[in-house]
């Protein structure tokens, strides 16, 4: 297990389009666009003041979930992959972000069958945990693993049950600790980590984004917060509701290395 911070530099984020009220949700809300805009834009402020050197780029209308940036592709081991959607209204999006990508990376792309969403891959530097879920499947880690390990980062793979996606239930913020759904902390691969247990009452709090010494997370977690705070993190909360009802949270806006 790596214990080093989260040396995030760099993060490439989307504001809502007017679409945004048809994002996939669990449990579909009305959602009010322009009150995301104004959160978007607190997240926006977030980063910044952890440093984050961020890019806004516009609102895609054609994709309803393009904000999620973290899911279509990624930054790792100084590659960057692009992903194959496993939620089939949301396959186009991978294609907003390779031309960027390639001319700045080194790319690989996965290929069918695999599906591999973002939000299944807990970063934690020289190990990467991703969540087997209705988004991610064995073929997309297989063709993962065979990028990442002859580059000394090894790869481990696990079920999920009943979360969205592998960083609903736990984010790793640096140091050596995780953020986890308490029905989650106890999970044997979590076994060496510090941890801050997320109660259920605070379950939206698990997905976080830690940058160095601060970590991102959603406004009105008490209890999440103070246990970040102990643990010596600055936190930067950043009001989400706009986003909850579209089952994401901070990790999810940026695609961030
Ligand atoms: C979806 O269902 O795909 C979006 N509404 C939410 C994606 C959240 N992304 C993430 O956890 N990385």
């Amino acid at each position: 297990m790596s214990s080093a911070p989260n040396q995030f530099t760099y993060a490439l984020t989307r504001p809502p389009g007017a679409n945004y009220v048809n994002a996939l949700a669990e449990n579909p809300q009305r959602i009010d666009v322009a009150l995301a805009r104004r959160q978007h834009g607190e997240y926006v402020d977030a980063l910044r003041a952890a440093g984050v050197q961020t890019e806004i780029l516009e609102p895609n209308e054609n994709f309803p979930d393009a904000c999620f940036m973290q899911d279509p592709a990624m930054v790792l081991g100084g590659v960057a992959v692009l992903n194959r959607m496993g939620a089939p209204s949301r396959v186009g999006e991978t294609d907003l972000v390779a031309g960027f990508l390639r001319a700045r990376f080194e790319t690989r792309a996965l290929t069918a069958p695999a599906t591999l969403e973002g939000g299944d891959v807990l970063n934690c530097g020289a190990r990467v945990v991703v969540g087997e879920t209705a988004r991610t499947n064995s073929a997309g880690i297989a063709q993962l693993r065979a990028w990442l390990e002859p580059r000394d980062i090894c790869v481990i793979s696990t079920p999920v049950g009943a979360f969205l996606h592998l960083l609903t239930a736990v984010t790793y913020v640096g140091q050596g600790i995780v953020v986890a759904h308490e029905d989650f902390a106890e999970h044997p691969l979590l076994r060496e980590f510090g941890k801050v247990i997320v109660p259920r009452a605070e379950a939206y709090a698990a997905n976080t984004l830690g940058i160095g010494e601060y970590v991102i997370m959603p406004a009105g977690y008490p209890k999440t917060n103070e246990q970040l705070r102990a643990k010596g993190f600055q936190v930067l909360p950043v009001p989400m509701s706009e986003f909850h009802k579209a089952d994401g949270g901070p990790s999810c806006l940026s695609l961030i290395w």
